[in-house]
């Protein structure tokens, strides 16, 4: 399979002020590394703010060689918890089942999944996914969709 570029965007008001804070960002990219290869990343970390988010998600749709965008953070039911917002005008299409087989396998690990309102999509060419904010819930969830997306990918176009 050819190169795939992703971006990673880590949505978080404590580690925008912090990067050295986000550990989610990298242990995504450390399985993006693992999983596939000749894979080129692109990361950003933006507040918890829907138009920082959607500037971000934005530019990235338009790259045309970014195949796959996943967020961390912002899925859950704080008030500043806007991600989902954020990220469902852009898309095109909804990818619900896509969300359900993340949901389904997060609840093997823990019920708080439960607690996740975070979507999946296609905007252009680019597949989104809204993973929640931390280090242990990107694994689980990245883990969960790795086999689907160079399949995915190729429907896509
Ligand atoms: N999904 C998986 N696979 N593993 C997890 O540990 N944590 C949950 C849930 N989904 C979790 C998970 C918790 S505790 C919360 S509050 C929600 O994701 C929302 O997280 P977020 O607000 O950081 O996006
Ligand atoms: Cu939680």
């Amino acid at each position: 399979m050819e190169s795939i570029t992703f971006g990673v965007l880590t949505i978080s008001d404590t580690c925008c002020q912090e990067p050295a804070k986000d550990k989610s960002g990298p242990r995504l990219k450390q399985l993006i590394a693992e999983s596939f290869t000749n894979a080129q990343v692109i990361e950003s970390i933006v507040p918890d703010e829907k138009d920082h988010i959607q500037r971000v998600l934005r530019k990235w749709i338009d790259r045309k060689e970014l195949r796959v965008i996943l967020t961390t953070g912002g899925t859950g039911f704080a008030p500043r918890d806007v991600t989902p917002e954020a990220t469902r005008p852009l898309l095109e299409k909804e990818c619900p089942q896509l969300s359900l087989v993340i949901t389904l396998e997060s609840l093997k690990k823990t019920q708080f999944a439960a607690l996740s309102r975070g979507l999946c999509g296609i905007a252009g060419n680019t597949l989104i996914l809204n993973f929640p904010g931390s280090e242990k819930a990107v694994k689980e969830c990245f883990e969960t969709v790795r086999e689907l997306l160079p399949h995915a990918l190729h429907l896509i176009g």
